[in-house]
């Protein structure tokens, strides 16, 4: 296992390498060139640039998160082709600087989705929340709007511009989709792209639909265990994986997670995992929290623990954390809460696996 932290290159991050080199047992980043328009090939030297300056700090760079899928192959509309092309094309290039981990989603028209970027917690500190009578209200064109207006000048990953000015259109596209045209038009993708992942040992890890339900007619396709069950059997290469993000997952919460957990990392289908804890006040009403179990509906414990007694042996980051001690950062991708979440990650793992020594 190793454990890493979502870093944004480019000036586009309050949160410095060498910030995050001073996290202990923390030896990479997750990043992605977010500039690259969602269906073009991300340029080697880019990539090498980057690399090199990931490795110059001192850590280690296997893990892209993400390399968008343009809207034409999620729509498996006729130039998806030349898209998929670019997709392969990239995977090249980053298994030329030895990533050995691609994270993705196939959700459609919009990344994940909040009502409140910086909700007020008890202990002073803000947290992104999400309360689904709020998003119903809201005109669907303009949550990228909203959401932008409060990301303290950051752009947020998954909102680039460039999808916001179609939102309205491509969502009115997706009312006549049926659920089973659009998992046809992600097995197309997968059947494309997987046999690459493979000859290029690039592991493509899909990322749960945040929320794990419906919102404004769209389908959703990882979102619960049978949905996750029917996607790793549309492609079985062990390339064919998932990033396990245990707070979009948590956000339904007939979701069991441990049990998720142990089923897809038995079969060594589990390549990554964002790992942070959500608190609900009513069904779809949630807040993230603080990592501990204690601060939200998760039991961190049994994750970690579902995780190494499986034989996970991928990625691991600690997801989203609250805004403390006056930090100004991107919402969510903060360091101090992120650091915490980190180290109590770490420490949930080494106490996981001396008690295992002990059993011997
Ligand atoms: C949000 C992130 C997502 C994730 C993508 C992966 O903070 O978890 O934007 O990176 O869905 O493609």
């Amino acid at each position: 296992m190793k454990m890493i932290i979502r870093w944004f290159p480019g000036g586009d991050d309050s949160v410095t390498l060498e910030q995050i080199r001073q996290i202990p047992g923390v030896t990479g980043v997750a990043a992605m060139l977010s500039d690259i328009p969602v269906g073009e090939i991300w340029p080697l030297e880019r990539l090498k640039a980057l690399q090199k300056e990931v490795n110059t700090a001192g850590l280690e760079l296997e893990v892209i998160e993400s390399v968008n899928i343009h809207e034409d192959i999620k729509k498996g509309l006729p130039t998806r082709d030349r898209y998929i092309d670019n997709y392969i094309k990239t995977i090249e290039n980053l298994s030329k600087i030895n990533i050995k981990c691609l994270c993705y989603n196939f959700m459609p028209v919009m990344d994940w989705v909040r009502s409140e970027l910086e909700f007020p917690l008890e202990d002073g500190s803000t947290a992104m929340a999400y309360d689904h009578n709020e998003i119903l209200k809201l005109n669907p064109a303009s949550i990228g709007k909203e959401m932008l207006g409060s990301s303290r000048g950051f752009t947020l990953p998954g909102w680039e511009p460039e999808r916001l000015k179609r939102m309205q259109e491509d969502i009115a596209f997706y009312q006549n989709m049926t659920a089973e045209q659009y998992w046809d038009n992600l097995k197309y993708f997968l059947n494309a792209v997987i046999p690459y992942a493979e000859k290029y040992d690039v592991k493509m890890a899909i990322h749960p639909d945040d929320p794990p339900f419906e919102i404004f007619g769209l389908p959703k396709v990882i979102n619960n265990i049978e949905n996750i069950r029917k996607f790793l059997s549309l492609n079985t290469s062990p390339y064919n994986g998932l990033t396990i993000c245990t707070g979009s997952l948590g956000a339904d919460l007939r979701n069991d997670i441990p049990a998720i957990i142990r089923e897809f990392a038995a079969q060594g289908r589990i390549h990554f995992a964002h790992i942070r804890n959500v608190k609900h006040t009513s069904e779809k009403v949630f807040t993230e929290s603080a990592h501990l179990s204690k601060c939200g509906d998760l039991d961190m414990y049994e994750i970690v623990k579902a995780l190494k007694e499986n034989g996970f042996n991928g990625y691991i980051r600690p997801d989203h954390g609250r805004m403390i001690w006056g930090e100004k950062a991107r919402p969510g991708y903060g360091l101090y809460d992120r650091a915490l979440g980190a180290a109590y990650l770490l420490g949930l793992w080494e106490a996981v696996e001396k008690m295992h020594s002990c059993k011997k």
